[in-house]
């Protein structure tokens, strides 16, 4: 039999349908699917079994989806994508079979769908949890249909195939945890005492939830994930690796407050506080809302907070200096946090970069360029300083 290509996929009915469910043709569905297979880092042939599963209405999966401590920023990232392929896909590829936000139902009604739900699709459906959970006085700060939090994501985790937390909050605490934390909000896996996928970020990017889903729906699992069940092919690199600022940090060219020439010039954010550093996150390569590459918080002039991260987003203060997880200077380099102009001699710099070999040698260039780069600043208008 021939292998299904995506090519051959373009005339097959479901396909076609594609263009009617969806509003979008089938030359630009194939492509997305193609997208998502290469963002997953899949091997060639994966975007044809995506297409094809996608396409095919009986594969949907059974969503419940679960609201507790939040802001509802996650489905609301979901719901506003900019480009309505997003949008229309999420609510296309699964059966969103209870969502307390977008329910029409309410009341005993509601309820009585969310158990009707999970009778009909036991041991099949995807849990999909949206924030933290509140474990303090018995779980008595979040109560829904008379029923605390606690009671009902056990209730609901015990029939689920995969349990999904989406965003910080189900994925660590995220902001309603952070000290005091007078309510106890956990994080679902802590509640539920096993590991669960984990969609950090605040909101988180959607196209990752989606990636997420359309790998269990094509391949009846879910993608690779880390030690915190976070999806590698998201969270798999820092964002400080992807940046587009990254060529700045290296030539040591900083923006020093904002509004100064070097944040109008879009150089690095680092002595801002920003924290791509220490945060693992595919921000910088997908972007949000399908608008283009600088629709991130580093692209629109913003230090990353580290919102994906436990311990650094909501819980370093914003202007902290990062932890420098890939490139970290010994002591005897040049302090990164310099005040402006006044970083260590070239000399001493050199002789700690000549004796570090050839690894450190990339670090001692940075280095070396932070300390001329600080002296270029002093003596000449920033827009003519050569990188
Ligand atoms: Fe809000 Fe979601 Fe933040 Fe939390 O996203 S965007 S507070 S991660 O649970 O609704
Ligand atoms: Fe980009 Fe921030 Fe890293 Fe600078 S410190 S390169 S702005 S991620
Ligand atoms: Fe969050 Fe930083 Fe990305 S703040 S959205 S992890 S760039």
């Amino acid at each position: 039999m021939e292998p299904i290509t995506i090519f051959s996929l373009e005339q097959s009915p479901d396909v076609a349908d594609v263009e009617r469910r969806l509003g979008i043709s089938r030359r630009d569905f194939l492509k997305f699917c193609a997208a998502m297979a290469a963002t997953m880092g899949l091997p060639a042939g994966a975007e044809a079994a995506i297409a094809a599963a996608v396409a095919n209405p009986a594969r949907r999966p059974s969503v419940i989806w679960l609201h507790f401590q939040e802001c509802t920023g996650c489905s609301e990232s979901l719901l506003r994508a900019e480009h309505p392929t997003l949008e229309k896909l999420i609510l296309d590829v699964i059966s969103l079979d209870y969502h307390e936000t977008l329910f029409a139902a309410a009341g005993h009604q509601a309820e009585a769908a969310r158990r009707a739900a999970m009778a009909e699709h036991k041991g099949k459906y995807l849990l999909v949890v949206e924030g933290a959970i509140p474990t303090k006085e018995n779980g008595i700060y979040c109560k829904i249909g008379g029923q605390t939090a606690i009671d009902m994501l056990k209730e609901c985790a015990a029939d689920a195939a995969a349990v999904v937390a989406i965003g910080s909050c189900a994925s660590w605490g995220g902001m309603p945890s952070v000290g005091p934390n007078p309510t106890g909000a956990s994080s679902a896996g802590a509640v539920l005492g096993k590991p669960v996928v984990t969609i950090p970020g605040c909101p988180p990017n959607p196209y990752n939830f989606l990636s997420t889903v359309v790998h269990y729906l094509t391949f009846g699992k879910l993608p690779a994930l880390d030690h915190l069940g976070r999806p590698k092919f998201a969270y798999g690199r820092l964002v400080h690796e992807n940046c587009e600022r990254r060529p700045h940090f290296d030539a040591g060219r900083f923006a020093g407050e904002f509004g100064d020439e070097g944040h109008r010039l879009g150089w690095c954010l680092y002595k801002l506080g920003c924290k791509g550093p220490e945060t693992y996150a595919n921000c910088p390569v997908i972007g949000f809302n399908d608008i283009g590459e600088v629709s991130w918080p580093v692209g629109c002039g913003h230090p990353c907070i580290g919102c994906t991260e436990q311990g650094v987003g909501f819980t370093k203060p914003i202007h902290a200096l990062a932890d420098l997880k890939s490139v970290k200077p010994p002591l005897g380099y040049p302090h990164i946090s310099e005040p402006r102009g006044s970083g260590a001699s070239l000399a001493a710099v050199a002789t700690v970069g000549a004796l570090a070999g050839a690894v450190a040698g990339a670090t001692w260039a940075i280095n070396r360029n932070l300390g001329e780069k600080l002296e270029v600043e002093k003596t000449q208008p920033e827009h003519e300083a050569k990188s």
